[in-house]
């Protein structure tokens, strides 16, 4: 029985992935640098596998940015507007990723283009570049063949790698397109992408790969039937003698409803999910012809548990049992993408905790020892070690507090209600904020200066004493403040430079959590975050954010929003228990926050937003009950957080990085949400907006961008959309918090934004 992995962690022990690519972003090293840093951290990725003793090891798992977006620029699906600059690829590939803009030198022309849109893959909090397709888009293999090159980049250390690519279907399904050519169904190009497929596993068969793993992940989506019916042809096509034998990958869920599209293709074996789904295992068993083999997903590739090996290697017995040794492949679930690289670097972790995790590295392990059990080799002593953690975290006291649990089972509708419905509540909050039509806000974060960074971590270390920290934490609340004022926003935010992550920050201060010193996981681009990990049972044990919010309201007479992470989002943003359900996490989130909204009211700010921004990603996939059910549990931990408030104070939320559904944010019954939106060209998407019935700012500026929109860029864009959406429900804001952008990006941006809000006054 052999062992897999799906891919691996490409950001380094250290981060340095991070570290080179915004250096040459700055222009602090050449592409040369970056691209052999690239090439290092392969070589060490590959390294690390092959000597962890894992028989199928990927290439091409690699990043600069996305690996959606690199295929993007392997098959020349790139808009005309980065291709008219004469960039370098790995330039274009930044442009395509994150926009860019250039003031002209004397020997290269000016440079001013937006980023294609991100979104979230998946229910993961990473993001991909979606493929942008119109008209015009000309598939063909363009520059170098990433995938090839790495492959035999492997090949030439000794080490001879499964290249990974994503398939075509959902490559297509994925995208979208482009802004000129919206009649355009993405699909429909499958004919003209399939001859680059074939060109590219040639190329890879020819470089020596046998094996490639194609991932099909919009398998555990609810397919349309047109799209099921593609799938037959489209493999066929990919499969024969000039190419490698294909894995078909799917990952996240459950296959069984579009089962019927892949139970007759032509590859030489399947990979599912059976942490998420074990379920499943009768029915993707009964596809197989007896020559296909089944890549059992049964570590898990999103969370940092450790696996029961007791449990897992069940499992592979009974997969075993169903189609042989020979056949079966152990791997991980997904792939180690989503989980931070190494445990060893956690040197601050109660040991008893530490014992409980397993991160990517170590992964590794957990595959080759799973493997080898199955494979009837003496692994005893790993098992008998893995048992001991798993019965110490069975048995530990640290995650049960009987106080938390009393007090979910006194949550009522009443708790999760506001006193009265939002008409009356708008009536009472006009009167007492009186603000102007269009009124201006920002979502809550100020840049994250150097300045901000070194002394957070001078405090964490101790070389500042508190009252030093709070001195200097005070001054840049002012700074932002006063900022504020000069640019004329309406409600203000504190700018939250006390904190690092909206959702680690709050991990840190309730309990019930653990947290990490480097377990970083790339989120998009060179952007990680650190989740923390729930552990117990949740609870409060002091204010979190008072401090900060009433110094701010102190210093201006505007209103001042209070800002809170809200309950999904703390739990979607965390590694999650895996031993009580997701509502119970996230209901006692909302406890613990409501206590917070409480407080932060009863200190005078009775503006106070709670972002929900993971809320869309954690909808289960597919359609059915227990889509609604999260549904109502998602609403209802929001509710507990935010109904404990008078009808005069106002309640915020904010969501980004999906395609929403109106429909689901109503059951938050927020006074005031604001969208990301800058990048949603759909009229139709627009469209379903006009109707939301409370008040809602639809985001004008992508915050991922360096680039500075214009006044008039704002006019047009608000012009737009009051086409279809009412003038007396607008707010003016950002798509997002502008923590990741440098001042004086954000000081022009806003001064536009403003500006133009205040046109739009004049004309209404
Ligand atoms: N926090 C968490 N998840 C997120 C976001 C977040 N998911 C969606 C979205 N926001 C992703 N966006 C970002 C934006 C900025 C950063 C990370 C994700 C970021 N990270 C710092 C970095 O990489 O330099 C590190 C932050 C830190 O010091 O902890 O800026 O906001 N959980
Ligand atoms: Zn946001």
């Amino acid at each position: 029985v052999q062992s897999s992995i799906l891919g691996f962690p490409r950001i380094g022990g250290q981060r340095e992935l991070k570290k080179i690519t915004e250096s040459y972003w700055q222009g602090k090293v050449s592409a040369d640098d970056l691209l052999a840093k690239g090439k290092e951290l392969r070589a060490h990725n590959w390294k690390l596998q092959k000597e962890a003793g894992v028989d199928i090891i990927p290439s091409n798992d690699f990043s600069f940015y996305d690996q959606v977006l690199d295929l993007s620029l392997l098959f020349n699906v790139i808009p005309d507007r980065y291709t008219k600059y004469d960039l370098a690829p790995i330039d274009v590939l930044f442009a395509m990723g994150r926009g860019l803009q250039r003031k002209a030198t004397e020997t290269t022309a000016a440079v001013d283009v937006t980023a294609l849109e991100m979104v979230k893959w998946f229910d993961s909090n990473y993001h991909y570049v979606r493929p942008t397709f119109s008209h015009s888009t000309e598939f063909k293999l363009t520059g170098e063949i990433k995938p090839v090159v790495e492959f035999k980049e492997a090949k030439e250390l000794g080490i001879h790698t499964r290249p990974v690519i994503v398939g075509p279907i959902s490559y297509l399904y994925l995208g979208k397109a482009d802004k000129d050519s919206l009649d355009l169904d993405p699909i429909s190009l499958l004919d003209k992408v399939l001859p680059v497929y074939q060109q590219l596993l040639a190329q890879l068969k020819e470089a020596g790969a046998d094996q490639v793993q194609i991932d099909e992940p919009v398998l555990v989506l609810d397919l349309p039937e047109a799209v099921q019916a593609k799938y037959q042809a489209a493999y066929e096509a990919l499969v024969g003698d000039n190419y490698p034998e294909l894995i078909l990958t799917t990952y996240f869920g459950d296959v069984r409803p579009n089962l019927k599209a892949i139970s007759k293709l032509p590859v030489s074996g399947f990979h599912f999910d059976f942490v998420r789904v074990p379920e499943q295992l009768d029915d993707v068993v009964s596809i197989l012809s007896s020559n296909q083999s089944l890549s059992v997903g049964i570590v898990d590739g999103r969370n940092v548990w450790k696996t029961n090996f007791a449990k897992a290697s069940d499992f592979v017995s009974k997969a075993i049992e169903k189609v042989g040794k020979d056949r079966v492949v152990v791997s991980t679930s997904s792939s180690l993408l989503h989980t931070p690289v190494d445990l060893v670097s956690e040197k601050k972790l109660d040991p008893v905790i530490k014992d409980w995790f397993s991160f990517a590295t170590q992964k590794l392990d957990e595959v080759v020892i799973l493997a080898k059990n199955a494979s009837g080799e003496d692994v005893s002593e790993a098992l008998a070690a893995n048992a001991a953690s798993i019965k110490s975290r069975t048995e530990s006291s640290i995650t049960t507090n009987p106080k938390v649990q009393e007090r979910l089972a006194t949550i009522t509708e009443s708790l999760s209600t506001r006193k009265a419905p939002f008409p009356e509540r708008l009536a009472v909050q006009k009167e007492k904020y009186n603000l102007p039509l269009f009124p201006t806000t920002t979502i809550g974060s100020f840049p994250q200066t150097k300045d901000i960074r070194v002394n957070r971590n001078k405090f964490a270390k101790g070389e500042i004493t508190a009252q030093e920290y709070e001195t200097f934490i005070n001054k840049e609340i002012e700074t932002v403040v006063r900022f504020q004022e000069e640019v004329g926003l309406d409600v203000l935010v504190h700018g939250e430079p006390e904190r690092n992550d909206m959702v680690q920050y709050f991990g840190e201060q309730l309990d019930g959590f653990a947290f990490t010193t480097n377990g970083w996981v790339q989120s998009y681009g060179s952007r990680y975050v650190r989740p923390p990990v729930v552990v117990g049972d949740v609870s409060r044990p002091k204010a979190m954010t008072v401090k900060e919010s009433v110094y701010a309201q102190s210093i201006t007479k505007s209103p001042m929003k209070g800002m809170l992470t809200g309950p999904v989002t703390c739990l979607r943003w965390s590694f999650p228990r895996d031993d009580v359900s997701g509502k119970v996490q996230a209901l006692q989130l909302g406890l613990a926050l409501r206590d917070e909204v409480q407080d932060l009211e009863a200190a005078g700010i009775t503006v106070i937003q709670v972002d929900e921004p993971a809320i869309r990603e954690g909808l289960p996939l597919r359609a059915g009950k227990e889509r609604s059910d999260y549904l109502n549990w998602a609403a209802q931990s929001f509710r507990v957080a935010t109904s404990g408030v008078d009808n005069s104070t106002q309640i915020h939320s904010h969501f980004c990085y999906s395609d929403l559904d109106p429909n689901h944010i109503k059951a938050l019954d927020a006074d005031v949400v604001s969208i990301e939106f800058s990048k949603k060209d759909d009229p139709n998407y627009i469209q379903e907006f006009s109707n939301y019935p409370n008040h809602i700012g639809l985001g004008l500026f992508d915050i991922h961008s360096p680039r500075i929109p214009s006044t008039a860029e704002f006019i047009a864009r608000v012009e737009e959309i009051l086409k279809v959406y009412p003038a007396a429900n607008f707010w003016v804001n950002p798509d997002c918090g502008l923590k990741t952008r440098g001042w004086a990006e954000v000081k022009e941006s806003l001064t536009h934004m403003v500006e133009a809000a205040k046109h739009f006054r004049a004309k209404y």
